[in-house]
Formats: structure tokens, sequence, C-alpha cells
């Protein structure tokens, strides 16, 4: 056992997630396992507008989904522009370990939860939803207000003791963005990455910047090269600051584990959090950040 179990997951409602996921592999899960039912606790939180189909609608009117899972061996699945699915991350997973694809979209992706017996819902929107969604309607001004307006995408990486190392992430992405608009989350090397030989990394916040960078591969890569999860995050967010279009309105926070326990975090600006789980107890802690 020389390795340390060990779950972090994105902003506040990784706490709940990180329960459930250390409580599946501390009763004989694996780390996939724990990775996917974490979040699924996100999921299926009512009060959370930014991740499952209780999230906020598109320009539209209509909640997309997007989630991916990977596994420290190179396996991965994800889906995209999915909707009435209620659990995309098991979605996400069945197209990892299912069919021969990384990755299914809109309908298809839709047509193979039915086939595999998933639940689905009704496409309504939650009373919430529909109240905000009402209110943005009223000028329809699309500007994506930082920590606040949907930032609350669940990225979650662990460890096991044997060092087994996988990823999930879950979101109904950026709120009231054009149909069909795919974030980062499912993305595989974007929103999240796992390479157990090194580590893993998962973002959150203004998907397209984090897709222009390929964020999560990149951490990665950097520790592969030698930095620790906290340099690796670092650089990542000053390379997204460098390429941003739009840096006063862009967040983004980056969190990594590498394979030696050792994890980081990092945002652009003040307002990320992330929770842990390990051994020794739990935790939720402010990112330091870009900007003060
Ligand atoms: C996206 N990264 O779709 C997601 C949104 C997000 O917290 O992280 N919200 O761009």
């Amino acid at each position: 056992d020389h390795f340390t179990p060990q779950i972090l997951s994105t902003w506040n409602h990784g706490m709940a997630a990180n329960d459930k996921a250390w409580e599946v592999l501390n009763s004989g899960g694996s780390i996939v396992d724990a990775v996917e039912q974490g979040v699924m606790v996100t999921e299926n939180d009512l009060t959370n507008l930014s991740v499952g189909l209780q999230g906020l609608p598109d320009r539209e009117g209509v909640v997309t989904l997007d989630a991916s899972i990977m596994k420290g061996d190179g396996s991965c699945g994800s889906v995209a522009f999915v909707r009435q699915v209620k659990h995309p991350i098991t979605l996400a997973r069945k197209v990892m370990e299912n069919t021969p694809h990384v990755m299914l979209v809109g309908e298809g992706a839709r047509l193979f939860a039915e086939s595999e017996g998933m639940p689905m819902e009704q496409e309504e929107l939650s009373p919430k939803a529909r109240e905000a969604y009402r209110r943005w309607k009223e000028n329809s001004k699309y500007q994506p207000i930082i920590n606040i307006e949907n930032h609350d995408t669940i990225g979650m990486v662990g460890i096991d003791e044997n060092g087994t190392m996988a990823g999930s992430c879950t979101t109904s992405g950026l709120a009231y963005k054009m149909h069909g608009r795919v974030g980062d989350s499912p993305i595989i090397g974007a929103g999240l990455f796992v390479d157990e030989e090194v580590g893993a990394a998962t973002a959150t916040g203004l998907g397209e910047e984090v897709i222009r960078i390929c964020g999560a591969f990149l951490i990665v890569e950097l520790m592969r090269q030698g930095r620790t999860p906290q340099e690796a995050c670092e650089e990542a967010v000053r390379r997204a600051v460098s390429k941003s279009k739009d840096i006063d309105n862009t967040q983004i926070g980056f969190l990594a584990l590498n394979k030696s326990g050792e994890y980081g975090a990092f945002a652009i600006r003040p307002g990320f959090n992330y929770a842990q789980h390990h051994r020794q107890g739990k935790s939720l802690t402010d990112a330091k950040s870009w900007f003060k």
C-alpha cells in the first residue's frame, strides 16, 4: 500500500460528491466507480444549476449536458450536447465500456442511453431554471458572469491505494449558450485528462478558453516533465491568460493530482475552490489565483 488514496473535486458541491466517492472506494468499489458515483450526487442535486438536468438551459430554453470519464490507462468515454439523460456521467462510462468509440453527441447519445435502459426525463426546466431563463429572456443579453452565472461544473480526480487513477467531469455547460455549443468538459484533454504514469487534471470555468490550450492535457504533460501539480496548474493559467480573448470576463479553475499524492489548484481570479478527501479527513480550500 504505497499509494495514498485521495479524491479531489471542484467547488463546494465537491464535498458531498467526495463523500460518496470515498464511501464507494472504501466499500470495495473501483476508482472509476468512485469518480462516477461521486459526481452523480451533483447530477442529482436539485439546487445545482450547472450540473444535471435541473441546470440552466441554452438560449432556446433547452438543457443539454456534457460529461466525460477517463481511467489512468487511457480508457475514456464522453458525451456532449445530450438531452433528457439523467446521468450523463454514467452514459459517458457506457460509451467507454460498451462501444468502440470515445465520444457520442446529441441525438445519437440520447438514443444510446435509451438502448442501455438508462433513466431519462421529460424535457422540462426545473422551477429555478425556468425562472432564471424567464428573467434572462427579458433582454437576452449573453455575457458570462464570473463564478456566479454557472461556473459550477464538477470535475473529480482520484487515486486508490494501488495507484490506479481516474477522473470524471459533468456539466450543463454555460448558461444561455448557443444551441449546440459544447464546452471543455466532454473534451478529453481539455476538461479532463488522466494518465496514471503521471497524474490527473480537470478544469472548470469558461470552456472555450480551456479548449484553446488543451488545459487538462497540458497540466498532465507539465507534471510529466517534472512540475508539481501546483506549478503545472499555474503555468496552464498563465497560458490561458496570455491566449484569452476576453480576460475581464473569463474565469477558469484547474485542479490536479499526481501519482505521489501531491495536488494543486489555480484559477484566473479569486472565487474558485476545491474539495479534498483522504484518510486524514476532508476539507474545502480556496484556490490561489492569477489576479488577486
Ligand atoms: C463549460 N466548463 O461548459 C464548463 C462550464 C463550467 O462551471 O465549468 N462551469 O464551459
